[in-house]
């Protein structure tokens, strides 16, 4: 009974670990276009106090375009050019977009240990790896991406296109903060490159758990099934 009740716990813990208190985020489209050049990266406003999330530990990004806007290949889905935390409300400026690029953000992201890409596919033709990603696509490329600025070069030229990352349709990126913070008086920026209707489509979920890498939660798993069927060769 002891191992039936480990087992249990730690496929509970695997299980809920991965979604637990994940809370969508709504965004506002903000006005103006910022980033690099050319520069038509959209900018989304989300007000983190309405969540109803004491602390914010985590945010992930997903692609929700069904496959619809923008350019295919290596650009496929949503185009993330930076996301920011500020305390600055950007909601009632002449230009938001700029008003986000220029709002001091909180120095809370790590985008060298702090990511999660699951990255989505492409729309054909295909390319060997999405735009801003590693050398087998499975992570983020920041020293191409610049996720900290608001700098997207909106083309599909090569060379040309920089300052971002595609997520591919229907994947996926998310950020462990380096501390929890406070959701009251915080505001989540997004920056979509190209503004043609992916971000629309997308969501976020700000969560109050870190979140625990894919990997991890598998082994968890596997070791609980492995303990069980242990456990269920002894007894049979
Ligand atoms: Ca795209
Ligand atoms: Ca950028
Ligand atoms: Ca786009």
């Amino acid at each position: 009974m002891k191992k039936r009740n480990l087992v249990a716990s730690l496929l509970l813990g695997a299980l809920t670990s991965v979604s637990a208190f994940a809370v969508p985020v709504t965004f506002t489209k903000l006005t103006g276009l910022t980033g690099g050049s050319p520069a038509q990266t959209a900018v989304y406003q989300a007000d983190l106090s309405t969540l109803g999330l004491a602390t914010i530990a985590s945010i992930r990004i997903n692609d929700n375009s069904a496959g619809l806007g923008g350019a295919g290949g290596q650009f496929s889905g949503f185009d993330l050019d930076a996301i920011k935390l500020s305390t600055t409300d950007c909601s009632a400026a002449v230009d938001g977009a700029a008003c986000a690029s220029a709002a001091v953000g909180l120095s809370v992201f790590d985008f060298a240990l702090g990511v999660q890409l699951t990255p989505g596919t492409q729309r054909a033709p295909a390319d060997a790896k999405l735009f801003g990603t590693g050398p087998a696509g499975n992570t983020l490329d920041n020293s191409v991406a610049r996720l900290g600025a608001f700098d997207g070069n909106s083309t599909v030229a090569i060379p040309g296109a920089d300052g971002f990352i595609s997520l591919g349709d229907v994947g996926s990126i998310g950020f462990n903060l380096t501390s929890n913070l406070a959701a009251a008086g915080l505001f989540l920026y997004i920056g979509e490159v190209g503004d043609n209707g992916e971000v629309a489509a997308s969501n976020v979920q700000v969560n109050d758990t870190r979140l625990v890498p894919e990997p991890t939660s598998l082994a968890l798993v596997g070791l609980a099934l492995g303990a069980w069927g242990v456990s269920r060769r002894r007894r049979g």
